[in-house]
């Protein structure tokens, strides 16, 4: 979209909206609202006011975005993917120390079956579809998020407590469905020893 057609819209936006206002206030002048309830009303609507603005100062200053934002992917080709190629799935750590964890997800598996990743230790996991809509989640963890065919879903996170988790399918995507899961291990820090290959071929460090 171009920056006329985007101011266009906005402008449009602005004026349906302030219309959309006047109409409901000349409408409810003409209710009786009990002022008890007109005070919930106003609460409910700070609040809702409140919540919109940490979500859009988030996303404009601390970068906290969806996880499936912009970044897209031929879902067709993820083996012939520099990054999401077979040798590179699993977990990575560059020269930093940052751990990545690259997962592809297709009916009925997360691929690769079983990992293992460090407790207390910042992890990046970046997921991809091969086939449909997809979900994962980690019970006891933060660690959920759609997979949208066509996108890289990155989620960072951290895992606190070592122990086995499986990592589970949330979005139905077919007969198999409750079949499609994952194992995976969280090793104490001290205890976790990197894997071995390091490099990526290709895609981010
Ligand atoms: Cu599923």
């Amino acid at each position: 979209m171009d920056t006329e057609t985007l101011k266009s819209k906005c402008t449009h936006l602005w004026r349906e909206s302030g219309r959309l206002w006047l109409d409901f206030r000349t409408q409810t002048s003409a209710i009786h609202v009990d002022a008890l309830e007109r005070k919930w009303i106003t609460i409910s609507l700070l609040v809702i006011g409140l919540m919109v603005t940490i979500i859009t100062l988030d996303a404009l200053f601390d970068g906290i975005n969806p996880p499936s934002k912009v970044e897209t992917i031929d879902s067709a080709s993820l083996h012939l993917s520099e990054e999401f190629a077979e040798d590179n799935l699993g977990v990575q750590v560059d020269d930093k120390g940052k751990v990545t964890i690259r997962m592809v997800a297709g009916r009925y598996s997360f691929f690769p079956k079983h990992i293992d990743v460090p407790a207390e230790t910042q992890l990046t996991f970046r997921w991809v579809s091969m086939d449909v809509l997809h979900g994962v989640h980690i019970p006891m963890t933060n660690m959920s998020t759609m997979i949208v065919p066509g996108y890289v879903a990155e989620v960072t996170t951290t895992i606190p407590k070592p122990g086995e988790y499986p990592m589970l399918c949330n979005e139905y995507c077919g007969l198999g469905h409750n079949h499609m899961w994952s194992n995976i291990s969280v090793i104490a820090k001290e205890d976790w020893q990197a894997p071995a290959k390091t490099l990526v071929k290709g895609g981010k460090p």
